[in-house]
Formats: structure tokens, C-alpha cells, sequence
């Protein structure tokens, strides 16, 4: 009996998300199962049992009538979930090492960039002055990581191990070892009050929009060693007032940033973020997607379940990641 055919609805614009390159990998391990690419092959849209998909236009899933399982190409579904023409189906995120890995290399970059006081040298570096500051130690610093899941754990483990004090924040109660656990709206004013370097890696849900806002930034710690605290969003865009973050770097609430997603990507020519001194801004690349890792994820979890097997890594829609 023929296998359900896998449809791959991808809808990227960068190098990332080349159809071709997803189409190669899935056809390379899929063997006896076909693997469709829509719109562009013809094919019953009855014959379709699973979709891999990123950023499917809104209606595209609901044309399937036995699609099984939605795969998400993405570890957030915040864009997936705001059509509500979805199919009622389980949905399936990304965790990977590979992408957790490339995740953890950016935050430790940034963290490591703002700590180290690159934003200053290299500015001396341009205007040729010789003139360092103090460098105080890692331990001295304390980052806070919004977000303690897949990705926002393991970036917390790697910062903890070069020496920072680090903590944590979730929606549920944690213990890791090393990592200082905070949780719910409760635990949020004491985590940020200790927290220096503020670490964003939640997702976009109708509970997190806008939650890095300058209320929040306030209580970041005042007497910090780096002067003014610093924040990493490379959660998604949806979750910065960008408004108050201009404000709030203009007006010295905030030392710096680095911003990796907005709420409009690409930003527009005209955005303050691509200028302003205290930004660091990074286009949506934190964390690639590898088409390699991913889609052999993908594929084991198809087989799994069709021998009977629990998915893993499905969101809770009501939770919204
Ligand atoms: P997970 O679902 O594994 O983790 C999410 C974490 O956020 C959990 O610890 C969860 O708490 C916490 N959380 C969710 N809602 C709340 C809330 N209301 N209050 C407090 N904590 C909350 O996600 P991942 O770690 O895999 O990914 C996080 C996000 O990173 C993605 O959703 C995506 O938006 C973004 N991302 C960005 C990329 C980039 O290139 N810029 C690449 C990949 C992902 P709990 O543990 O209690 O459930
Ligand atoms: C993701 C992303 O969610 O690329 O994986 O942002």
C-alpha cells in the first residue's frame, strides 16, 4: 500500500528556506513516500497525510481532508497559529540540537559582546583612541533568561559555565542546577531586579506580546557594573514595545541591545534600529534552520507514528507554543 504523501508548503523568502533544498533533503530519506511541494505538483489533495510547512499562506493546510500531523519548519508557531482556518490536528515544533546549538552561539556572542564592552572598542578603534576601560569578570554579571525551554535552557547552561550568575524565568517552576529559578507573573519583579544582561527567548503568545516594555525595563537592576542594563530579544518580534525601546536606549533606561527579530521583517529603510549607536541588530538569523537535521526529525517522528508511537515536541494551542 502506498505511504501518505508529505507536503511541503514553505513559503520562505531567504536561502534558509529554498523549497528545492527542503525538497532534496526529504526526497533523500523519504524513500517509498512522496513528498509533494505546493502549489507547484499536482496531486489528490486526498493522498496527503502530513505537511511540513513554513509560513503556508492562511487557508492552505484546510484544503487537505486526511492531512494527519502539521510538521512546523520552525521551533515558534506564533505565525502558524494566527490562522484560524487551521486544521484541528496535532502540530509539531521544533527541537533539534543543531538549531538549540546555533541559538546558544548567539546569545553567548552577544552576551559576551556587551560584556566585553565591544560596542566602545570598537568605536575607539575608529576614532584611534587608546583607551581601555575596567573589565570586570564574568562572575560579576548577571544575565537573566526569559524563557527556559529547549533553547533558553541550554543557552543558560553554556552562560553559567563561562562564569556568569545566571537566572531564569518561566511559566512553570523549574530546578536546574546552577541556574537561579524564577517563574510566573509572582517570580517576574524579583528576576529582574537581580538581572543585568536580560536574555529574551519566549515565544509569541496572546500572554508574552509585549512583554520586554519600559515597565519592564525599569526594573531591570540600576546599579549594574556595566552602568545601564542590556537586552537580547531573539524570541520574535512581537514581544518588544519597539516604541519603548528607542525611548528607553535614548533616555539611558537601557544601555544597549541586541534585537535579532522585529515586528516588521525586513526592517524598513527608514527604521531608527538600523542607525541608532546602541543597537545591534541582526536580520532574523539567531538560529538558521538546517534542512539536514530537520528534516530527519521530521521523517522519524512520521514513522514513529505511524507504528503506533507518541509525537513529540506538539504545542498546546491553548497555551499558544
Ligand atoms: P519552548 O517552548 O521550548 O520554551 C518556551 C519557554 O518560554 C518555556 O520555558 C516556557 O515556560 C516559557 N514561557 C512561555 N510562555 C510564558 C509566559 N507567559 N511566562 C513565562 N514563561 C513563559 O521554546 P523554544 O525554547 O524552543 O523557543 C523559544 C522561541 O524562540 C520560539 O518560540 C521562537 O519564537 C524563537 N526562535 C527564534 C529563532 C531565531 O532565529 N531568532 C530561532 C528559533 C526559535 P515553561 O517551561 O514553564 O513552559
Ligand atoms: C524559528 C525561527 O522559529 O526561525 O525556528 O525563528
Amino acid at each position: 500500500m502506498n505511504k501518505g504523501a508529505l507536503a511541503l508548503l514553505i513559503r520562505g523568502t531567504t536561502e534558509n528556506w529554498s523549497g528545492e533544498r527542503w525538497k532534496a533533503r526529504f526526497d533523500a530519506i523519504c524513500h517509498d513516500r512522496r513528498v509533494v511541494p505546493i502549489p507547484e505538483e499536482t496531486i489528490d489533495p486526498a493522498e496527503i497525510h502530513y505537511a511540513a510547512v513554513w509560513k503556508p499562506a492562511p487557508g492552505e493546510l484546510a484544503a487537505f481532508p486526511n492531512l494527519k500531523v502539521i510538521f512546523n519548519l520552525g521551533a515558534g508557531v506564533d505565525a502558524l497559529l494566527a490562522d484560524k482556518s487551521l486544521p484541528n490536528l496535532p502540530l509539531v515544533r521544533v527541537a533539534v540540537d543543531d538549531l538549540t546549538a546555533r541559538m546558544t552561539e548567539y546569545v553567548v556572542l552577544h552576551v559576551l559582546m556587551h560584556h566585553r564592552q565591544e560596542l566602545y572598542l570598537r568605536q575607539s578603534q575608529r576614532e584611534k583612541r587608546w583607551a581601555p576601560k575596567y573589565q570586570w569578570a564574568a562572575g560579576a554579571i548577571s544575565v537573566g533568561v526569559m524563557g527556559l525551554g529547549t533553547l533558553g535552557a541550554d543557552a543558560a547552561a553554556v552562560l553559567r559555565r563561562i562564569g556568569f550568575r545566571v537566572a531564569g524565568w518561566s511559566r512553570s517552576e523549574k530546578l536546574i542546577d546552577g541556574i537561579e529559578c524564577f517563574h510566573g507573573a509572582a517570580g517576574l519583579d524579583a528576576f529582574l531586579r537581580r538581572t543585568d544582561i536580560l536574555v529574551c527567548l519566549l515565544p509569541l503568545t496572546p500572554d508574552t506580546r509585549h512583554t520586554l516594555d519600559r515597565d519592564l525595563f525599569a526594573k531591570l537592576n540600576r546599579d549594574s557594573p556595566m552602568g545601564a542594563p542590556v537586552v537580547i530579544n531573539a524570541g520574535r518580534g512581537g514581544l518588544q514595545n519597539e516604541a519603548d525601546v528607542l525611548a528607553c536606549l535614548d533616555d539611558g533606561t537601557l544601555g544597549a541591545v541586541s534585537l535579532d527579530v522585529y515586528a516588521l521583517e525586513p526592517q524598513p529603510q527608514d527604521s531608527r534600529f538600523w542607525s541608532h549607536p546602541k543597537v545591534v541588530l541582526t536580520p532574523h538569523n539567531a538560529a538558521d534552520t538546517d534542512a539536514d537535521s530537520i528534516s530527519r526529525y521530521v521523517v522519524r517522528q512520521i514513522e514513529r507514528f505511524e507504528a503506533g508511537g507518541a509525537l513529540d515536541n506538539v504545542v498546546d494551542r491553548e497555551r499558544g507554543y
